[in-house]
């Protein structure tokens, strides 16, 4: 699964990517700084469940630090997008493209409404922040619809003479877009098309299934960023305003100045968490004093910089994500090697058992017997779906 932080030029995508993901890609106070597409891994907080068997954990993909594993999310950093981007306006199409693996959105905008549509810096309040986030929507479905609609009529004619069903014809043009059957399914329902006659779909019609296709498989998230900018009652109207689109204030800047930090040993601090200390305030020059100082006063303002908080609203509300560990040993919940909560993987709420042993390995999901519930011992069949925190043990025919 990937996440997709987008958004209009210069509002900070960035420096929240460089913040989730501690890589050190270009951040500059003008627009199209990005010009091509940056992939890192971030990573979302859960309890690990490794002090029900005395842990500590050892594990393989992510790390866990004073009780809270860290599960990796790859992430995707796309140039900006300007009004037109699905005509190729700025730097267009090609971007919007990069933007197809993606599961969800999360939308970076600058809260303080001190950046063009372009891109270009202004004074705070000279543009509505929450604009930008009905702008991103009609771009996103202009794309979808465009992709849809090619060679349409042709496709649905061929379609309509054999009697096939549309769901086909939609699945054949949407590949690619992480857009499931069941994506499809959902969109359909909500949108009173004529599902015999695809052919005889108007525009305006694709633009409506397009519209809802986004909205059941594509989730997004607003950041409302460089909230140092603004207050909380501004932020707090903007987010009245779009919903039900949910949406959490963030300052980009501060958290990766407090990773930063934290990477140089600096300061203590857990990201996500409300507070910092200094290691050793004799260490820090003036600049350096002067800028967590005001990070201080940020982090007293809003609770702490929102940017942890608003890449896990998106994966677990927009994304509805669950992480399930898988063992070995079912009784001390180790690997073959004998390493406690060696993995853990994000999956969708409701997966089947057997969904997850395909999803750790193909051999698992083929020779799939049963899966058994490492905190209760009870037998878990194929279809049976797991629980958010779940230890499970998959046994195969051989
Ligand atoms: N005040 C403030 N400035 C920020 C914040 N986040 C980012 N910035 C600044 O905004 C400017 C643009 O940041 P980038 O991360 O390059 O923005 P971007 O959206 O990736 O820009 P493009 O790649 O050009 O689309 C830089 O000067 C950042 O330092 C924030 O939370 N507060
Ligand atoms: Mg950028």
């Amino acid at each position: 699964m990937e996440v997709g932080v987008v958004g209009k030029p210069n509002v900070g995508k960035s420096t929240l990517f460089n913040a989730l993901t501690l890589l050190d890609v270009p951040v500059a106070p003008y627009p199209f700084t990005t010009l091509k597409p940056n992939r890192g891994v971030a990573a979302v907080r859960v309890l690990c469940p490794h002090a029900e068997r005395g842990g500590p954990c050892t594990p393989g993909n992510a790390k866990c630090v004073d009780g809270v594993r860290w599960v990796p999310v790859s992430l995707i950093d796309v140039p900006g997008l300007v009004p037109g981007a699905h005509e190729g306006k700025g730097l267009g199409h090609e971007f919007l493209d990069e933007l197809r693996g993606a599961s969800g959105f999360l939308q970076i905008v600058d809260g303080a409404g001190a950046t063009a549509p372009d891109g270009v810096p202004a004074t705070p309040g000279s543009f509505d922040p929450a604009e930008e986030v009905a702008w991103l929507d009609e771009e996103l479905v202009a794309w979808v619809t465009e992709i849809l609609s090619r060679d349409f009529v042709r496709l649905s004619k061929s379609i309509e003479l054999v009697g096939g069903p549309v769901e086909e014809l939609l699945q054949s043009r949407l590949t690619g877009l992480s857009i499931t059957p069941g994506h499809i399914a959902a969109a359909l329902r909500e949108t009173p098309v004529d599902r015999a006659h695809p052919a005889r779909w108007t525009d305006a019609e694709r633009r409506e299934l397009a519209r809802a296709l986004l909205r059941t498989s594509k989730p997004r998230w607003v950041a409302w960023n460089k909230a140092d900018r603004t207050t909380p009652e501004k932020v707090a109207e903007l987010s009245e305003r779009i919903a039900p689109i949910g949406s959490t204030p963030t300052s980009a800047e501060a958290e990766l100045t407090l990773r930063k930090a934290q990477r140089a040993d600096l300061v203590r601090y857990v990201p996500g968490a409300g507070s910092f200390e200094l290691v050793d305030a004799d260490r820090l020059n003036a600049g350096q004093r002067r800028a967590l100082d005001e990070i201080r006063t940020i982090l007293k303002t809003w609770g702490s910089t929102g940017v942890q908080a608003a890449f896990e609203r998106l994966v677990f509300d927009g994304l509805h994500q669950i992480v399930v560990y898988p063992v070995e040993d079912e009784q001390k919940w180790t690997d073959s090697k004998g390493r406690l909560l060696p993995d853990a993987f994000l999956v969708p709420v409701g997966t089947p058992a057997r969904a997850f042993a395909y999803r750790i390995h193909t051999d698992l999901g083929e020779n799939f017997l049963k899966a058994v519930d490492a905190r209760t011992h009870r037998a878990l069949a194929a279809e049976h779906p797991l629980e958010s925190g779940a230890v499970v043990r998959i046994v195969t025919r051989r």
